[in-house]
């Protein structure tokens, strides 16, 4: 549907208003062991996202650098488990023999940005990223690797987008929220999974 995103594939409202409640259910459990914090940049900068991750690995950034790490950066504790639900659904979706190993979820309440940036901390760039989003609609840009315009879209509560091939290293990033356009997380806001094999 996107003749200038090759490899970007969109499953709008692939999770109905069930499986997105569920799913948020099973976040929020894991975010218990797991709390969102607050990274900062290599320079030292805080993110206006909030940050957790689950599964095997997960994608800290500090003022060392950006990298995946086993534990959690505050409580030196495992990352908890990737829920059964998004591991069918990279199963099902993601054209890839190996399931992730990788689960980063981004919260953004109404003010949180993520600037213009390339997921490129992977081992295998050849891997997809899968991607998931639950709460209010967000203004997504995304654009070529090298030169070359970027274009917005939305993406809505229970809307799915795998980055494949050429598009794996796009450019990508979140404009902004629209906020109150979803009432699915209490206090309102956007939580995004991101699933990777990050090895
Ligand atoms: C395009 N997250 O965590 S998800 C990130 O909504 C990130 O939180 C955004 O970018 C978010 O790195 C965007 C959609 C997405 C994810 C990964 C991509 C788009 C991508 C990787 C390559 C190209
Ligand atoms: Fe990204």
């Amino acid at each position: 549907p996107f003749p200038d995103l090759p490899g970007f594939h969109y499953w709008p409202g692939r999770l109905d208003e069930a499986a997105q409640a569920g799913l948020l259910a099973e976040i929020q459990t894991a975010l218990e062991a797991a709390p969102l914090y607050r990274p900062v940049t290599p320079g030292g900068q805080p993110f206006s996202v909030r940050m957790s991750n689950l599964g095997p690995l997960g994608w800290v950034s500090d003022r060392a650098g950006y990298r995946y790490q086993p534990t959690h950066p505050e409580t030196a504790r495992p990352w908890p488990p990737i829920p059964s639900v998004l591991l069918d659904l990279w199963r099902d979706l993601a054209d890839w023999p190996t399931p992730p190993d990788a689960c980063l979820v981004n919260l953004y309440r109404e003010d949180a940005r993520m600037g213009l940036h390339q997921d490129r901390d992977e081992t295998d760039l050849g891997a997809p990223v899968l991607s998931v989003s639950l709460g209010d609609t967000a203004v997504f840009r995304i654009g070529p690797a090298g030169k070359g315009p970027t274009r917005s879209l939305k993406l809505n509560s229970g809307d799915v987008c795998a980055l494949t091939g050429p598009s794996r290293l796009a450019r990508h990033g979140i404009d902004r929220l629209l906020a109150g356009s979803s009432r699915l997380i209490p206090g309102g806001g956007r939580i995004n999974l991101t699933l990777r094999r990050a090895t």
